[in-house]
């Protein structure tokens, strides 16, 4: 056996992996963290712990296609290069696009940045980063002259005072959180501030929550900024030394937010929070300020971010252990992809497209004077303008757009109506892979080979575990082979990941010294790195030079910054709403976001049959007072419609959203659920400086959906659903199951079930049925056991109160049912003696809600350690410690 080091491949944390290749024909791994990296120090969340159920074939592209044939390599490959370079020909270069990804590693992104900026000639290529950090890189670059992210995670745990801001850490970098939270065990005086809109996980922790009003978190750090100089706590002369431009932004902030009264009235908090918040934060040099997605993704995002930097750069905190304003990344290599200039408006290595020298330096470096000097399109914009036709080919890479871009349906339109579109990918079935004219099969995780740079900036390697499958190729290659094939021969000659990191080493250092203009991307130390040295490369932070081999744990600590004077600027900042604003058409703010146990639009952690027992359905939490003055019940079906889409979900009550709020996890794609793409629902407008969208804040409104009948089937084997307009299917341990429901009167059900089972075996012979009908009241329930394992079970039901998913899915892990379960099957309740364990909270040891309650009313459980005492429930990864605690009387 064979165990190798490598890298998670989904969130920002970065942590590293210890896989051990238990059978490489079987794609049998067992996966284990790696107790020395500095990410994580063995620990791993709970999709990183369960990546051994995700690597197997199934839903694999694994072969070239044109038009749905498969094809060779030498086909498709001529094909992409022929109609790109006949359409640049025909149209001009601005005529073709790449959307590119986060989740490409470096290696990739170079090569595919390279070829479209360096050799296409235009910088028509952005990334879905563009949907994540675009703002915070607006926000740095305005403020320190480069995309540079200053701390580390070691200053969270030198921390006094954390901010989270617009981040659900808990659920969405858990392993950087659980560092938190060992923190502050470790430092009682440790205080953690949550700013969110809706009480969240990452609330188990907080000292203070500040349920501020959607998109108004600019209002905040201006209210920040003037208290700061109100009470004397700027630091004068770091201003003075380090940064320009200060008064003007102080001004601004008083103007904006001069009073705490001020600022409570604006964000919708009490002045007593918004006191503390400002005392707090005035009182502690140890500050970090960690923000996400609730600052980017906005409109006035780039904004956000700067008003949180201008409260750091007047306190001076900033470059020092324990202290700095952190953006936390999303995807595993979100940081490369800057690094790369992988943004429509970035240059390789750090450089910008505006300025003559870069584009001339980076000319040289590439040995090509086509390099594009002026900025691409942006995500938006990219498919506003294949919808218009101007755009007639894009490769994507490594992403779902028809999924995740906002007003969803309009991107899709766009890809049907455009001339070309090419898609790789290492799954089959993708919502965007459907509308593919040729879809190129990419090597997955497991199998690819290169780096990734995590949120601290640290560069670790993702290393092989498998060879390649089916025919299935590293993204590097298939992109330097469509670049050789339209004639950029020598430029893309590459044999190896190894040699693109070196050459990207090697830009990054090129003419990169006081002479020529310092920049912050650099690793010199590797320009003559060679294959044995990639392949032992330790997990460093950059900047990495001849000078600092062992990498650069902090930026900034000199107090000098990457402009041209070398001084840090404040930006006068002026808080907007949302461009948006909820009216009495559509009086309800959809936030949008992500949940603990799935990875974007499912299409890897969709095939982890633990990861699914979550959270198993798309939903709609809302404030049950909202509910009820809607009539909305908890778990019906309600359609949440913007004025650019619209979408089904399940109704959740949580009294933790903000009245007016709805938020709806962004997961569910058309390929898993009839109506649950939330994109096709989300605005599309942009921040005026980074062209990232508002996905946080669009106005909607909620109705109740008609449902005449409701439905739940589990099956062995997966089922062609007909019949039933709402549909969601979601994989089980040994099962399939599907949600359904329909507007339509209900039908002669034992018809529709024998159809739908159509395929799982003998349907004729009676005596493998179970059956019980109430055809009056409209009940339905029958299963399939043709031999002693229970093939299929179906339910129906006049409402949302069908047999809860738990225990029927353990059935399927029997291989013989007792004569109790058979009857339980009828009557839709589990067997006497033995309850059903709910929805599942702690997928690592398959716990679920109900057993969780009944043991702590049992044994009046008091904490958190007492339920993972006695049911394991807890002690695994740990994400779901938060979610324990609501389970435990309440402290008064
Ligand atoms: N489990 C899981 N983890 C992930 C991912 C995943 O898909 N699943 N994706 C990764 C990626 S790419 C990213 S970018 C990160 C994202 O990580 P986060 O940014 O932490 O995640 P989100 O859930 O998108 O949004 C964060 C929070 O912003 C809040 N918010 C909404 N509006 C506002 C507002 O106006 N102000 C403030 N202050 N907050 C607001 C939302 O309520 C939400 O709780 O997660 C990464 N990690
Ligand atoms: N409303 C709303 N919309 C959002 C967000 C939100 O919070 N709200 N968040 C936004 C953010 S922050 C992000 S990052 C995006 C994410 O959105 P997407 O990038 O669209 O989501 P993923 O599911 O991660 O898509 C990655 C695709 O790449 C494939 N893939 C994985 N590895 C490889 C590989 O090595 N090579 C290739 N070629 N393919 C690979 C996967 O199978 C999958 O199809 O969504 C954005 N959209
Ligand atoms: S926190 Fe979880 S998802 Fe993120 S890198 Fe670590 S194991 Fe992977
Ligand atoms: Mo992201």
């Amino acid at each position: 056996m064979n165990t190798i080091k490598t890298t998670c491949p989904y969130c920002g944390v970065g942590c590293g992996i210890e896989a051990t290749v238990e059978d490489s024909a079987a794609h049998r791994l067992t996966i284990k963290g790696d107790a020395n990296h500095p990410a994580n120090f063995g620990k791993l969340c709970s999709k990183g712990a369960t990546l051994g159920d995700t690597v197997s074939l199934e839903n694999r592209l694994l072969y070239p296609q044109i038009r749905g044939q498969r094809v060779d390599w030498d086909s498709a490959l001529n094909h992409v290069a022929e109609r790109f370079t006949k359409i640049i020909e025909q149209h001009g270069p601005e005529a073709v696009a790449f959307y590119v990804s986060g989740q490409l590693l470096t290696e990739d992104y170079y090569v595919a940045n390279k070829l479209m900026k360096g050799f296409i000639g235009t910088a028509n290529i952005d990334t879905n980063s563009r949907l994540c950090m675009s703002s915070a890189v607006v926000g740095y670059k305005r403020a320190f002259g480069a995309d540079t992210v200053p701390c580390n995670y070691e200053d969270l745990e030198q921390a006094e005072l954390i901010l989270l801001v617009g981040s659900n850490a808990a659920w969405c970098h858990p392993i950087a959180f659980q560092r938190i939270r060992k923190a502050k065990e470790n430092n009682p005086n440790l205080k953690i501030v949550v700013i969110d809109p809706r009480a969240t996980a990452s609330c188990d922790i907080a000292d203070l929550h500040l349920p501020v009003k959607p998109g108004m978190d600019a209002l905040l750090f201006n209210g920040i900024l003037a208290y700061l100089q109100q009470n004397g706590r700027i630091n004068q002369p770091y201003i003075d030394m380090h940064t320009e431009g200060f008064e003007l932004a102080l001004n601004e902030a008083v103007k904006t937010a001069g009073s705490i009264a001020q600022v409570a009235a604006g964000c919708g908090l009490s002045s007593e929070a918004v006191g503390t918040l400002f005392d707090w934060f005035a009182s502690t040099e140890n500050t970090v300020t960690v923000y996400s997605q609730g600052i980017n993704q906005s409109s006035s995002g780039s904004d956000k971010c700067n008003a949180i930097i201008n409260c750091h750069l007047a306190t001076a905190r900033i470059g020092k252990p324990g202290m700095g304003p952190f953006s936390f990344t999303g995807q595993p290599n979100a940081m490369g992809g800057r690094e790369v200039g992988g943004l429509a408006n970035t240059l390789a290595a750090h450089m910008d497209l505006e300025n003559p020298e870069h584009v001339d330096r980076v000319g040289r470096f590439w040995g090509s004077d086509k390099v594009a000097d002026k900025q691409g399109l942006k995500a938006v914009a990219m498919f506003d303008a294949i919808a218009a036709g101007q755009i007639k080919a894009v490769w994507i890479m490594a992403t779902n757009p028809v999924v995740s871009m906002p007003d969803a349906d309009k991107v899709k339109r766009a890809l049907q109506q455009c001339e070309l579109v090419v898609v790789s990918d290492c799954i089959a079935n993708t919502d965007t892979a459907e509308l593919a004219h040729v879809l190129l099969p990419a090597t997955g995780w497991s199998e690819k080979d290169g780096t990734v740079t995590n949120l601290e900036r640290r560069i670790s390697r993702q290393r092989p575990l498998f060879p390649a499958s089916g025919a299935a190729k590293h993204d590097w290659w298939i992109i330097s082979q469509v670049g050789q094939r339209m004639g950029f021969k020598d430029a893309f000659n590459y044999q190896s990941s190894a040699e693109i990191f070196r050459e990207h080493a090697q830009l990054s250092a090129f003419e990169n010294d006081a002479e020529h203009q310092v920049r912050d991307f650099n690793l010199s130390a590797f320009t003559g790195i060679d294959r044995q040295g990639f392949d032992a490369l330790q997990p460093v932070q950059w900047p990495v030079t001849t000078e600092q081999t062992t990498g650069t744990a902090r930026m900034f600590a000199d107090g000098r910054y990457f402009t041209a004077n070398r001084k840090a600027r404040f930006i006068p900042i002026t808080p907007r709403p949302p461009v948006n604003a909820p009216d009495a058409d559509y009086p309800f703010t959809l936030n949008t976001g992500r949940l603990r146990d799935q990875w974007h639009t499912m299409t890897r952690t969709g095939l982890a049959a633990k990861l699914n027992a979550h959270r198993p359905e798309p939903f709609v939490e809302m404030h049950p007072i909202d509910a009820d003055k809607l009539g909305l019940n908890a778990h019906t079906l309600a359609q949440v419609q913007s004025r650019w889409g619209n979408m089904l979900a399940r109704v959740e009550l949580n009294p933790g959203q903000q009245i007016g709020s709805l938020f709806v996890p962004m997961h569910w794609t058309g390929q898993i659920s009839s109506h649950g793409r939330m994109g096709a629902v989300v605005n599309p407008v942009v921040d005026p400086h980074s062209g990232q969208p508002e996905s946080k804040q669009t106005p909607v409104k909620i109705k109740a959906w008609p449902a005449q009948w409701y439905a739940t089937i589990l099956s062995r084997q997966p089922l062609q659903i007909t019949g039933a307009e709402y549909r969601v299917s979601v994989r089980g341990d040994r099962y399939f199951r599907y949600e359904l429901a329909s507007t339509e009167p209900g039908k002669d059900w034992r018809a529709w079930s024998r159809a739908l089972l159509a395929d799982t075996g003998h349907l004729d012979d009676d005596s493998c049925w179970l059956e019980y009908s109430d055809q009056q009241a409209g009940y339905y329930r029958t299963a399939y056991l043709p031999g002693r394992e229970l093939q299929a079970c179906l339910f129906v039901g006049p409402d949302c109160e069908l047999p809860e998913p738990g225990w029927l899915g353990s059935l399927f892990a029997k291989t013989e049912l007792s004569r109790a379960e058979r009857l339980s099957l009828l009557s839709g309740l589990p067997p006497k003696g033995q309850a059903d364990i709910g929805r599942i909270v702690c997928s690592c040891f398959n716990v679920g809600e109900k057993t969780i309650q009944q043991a702590v009313q049992t044994h009046q459980f008091q904490s958190v350690a007492d339920i993972s005492a006695c049911l394991s429930a807890g002690s695994g990864c740990g994400s779901c410690v938060a979610e324990l605690k609501e389970f435990l009387p309440k402290l008064s």
